[in-house]
């Protein structure tokens, strides 16, 4: 798992444009990290998009998770899924993954992020960052929560919330292994461009990180 540019697959975020098509750019701006997010269409209407992406992910090798639903990821062979605080814990949803999967969680606090570590999540998301119109309830915490937490864990921290390439550097800086990003990709006029920028930017920040640490 590679989630150095964590990008985030939402059909309401992407504003019509085509997912699979936005997939296909951020494949070939080097993104090796995706999640599937749908808030509105049920399962069996997501099926046949889910099993796409999955098999599009599979055949390059990028990592794909789901986001919310346990069954959905296990039914389209995902690699992983990921967790939200009011979601399934993952001590209850762990006994359900295939061995291997991924399980990963949303955290906003120093004691969220100590559970999910407790809990063997898999990698921690921090958010928001940033203010962000895609999650009208974000709760804003800001990179300082990252520089907080980052002593806490190896685990993979993943910032998300307003991340911008223009903003990603001090995410970085803040201790983040990867940033998790919707709108900024999803909404992009060229998402395989903004996926360059984004990663050339990841890797500009991580030169001036003093902390080198394989995940
Ligand atoms: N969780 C915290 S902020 C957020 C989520 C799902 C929204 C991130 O979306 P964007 O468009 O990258 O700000
Ligand atoms: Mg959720």
């Amino acid at each position: 798992m590679d989630p150095s540019l964590y990008v985030i697959l939402d059909r309401v975020a992407a504003r019509g444009r085509d997912l699979e098509a936005i997939l296909e750019a951020v494949i070939a701006g080097g993104c090796r990290m995706v999640q599937l997010r749908e808030k509105e269409w049920p399962s069996g209407r997501l099926l046949p998009l889910a099993e796409r992406l999955a098999a599009r992910c599979r055949r390059a090798g990028v990592t794909f998770i789901v986001n919310d639903r346990v069954d959905l990821a296990l039914a389209v062979g995902a690699d992983g899924v990921h967790l939200g605080q009011d979601d399934l814990p993952p001590r209850a949803a762990r006994p359900l993954l295939r061995p291997g999967m991924v399980l990963g969680r949303s955290t906003h606090s120093l004691a969220e992020a100590r559970q999910a570590r407790d809990d063997r999540a898999d990698y921690v998301a921090v958010g928001s960052m940033f203010a962000t119109t895609t999650k009208p309830d974000f709760r804003l915490v800001g990179p300082q929560r990252l520089r907080q937490i980052r002593p806490e864990t190896t685990l993979p921290l993943i910032g998300i919330g307003g991340i911008t390439p223009d903003n990603v550097g001090e995410v970085i800086r803040a201790g983040a292994d990867g940033v998790a990003v919707i709108s900024a990709v999803c909404g992009a006029a060229d998402p395989a461009a903004t996926t360059r920028r984004f990663l050339g930017a990841i890797g500009a920040a991580r030169d001036l990180t003093p902390r080198s640490r394989p995940l």
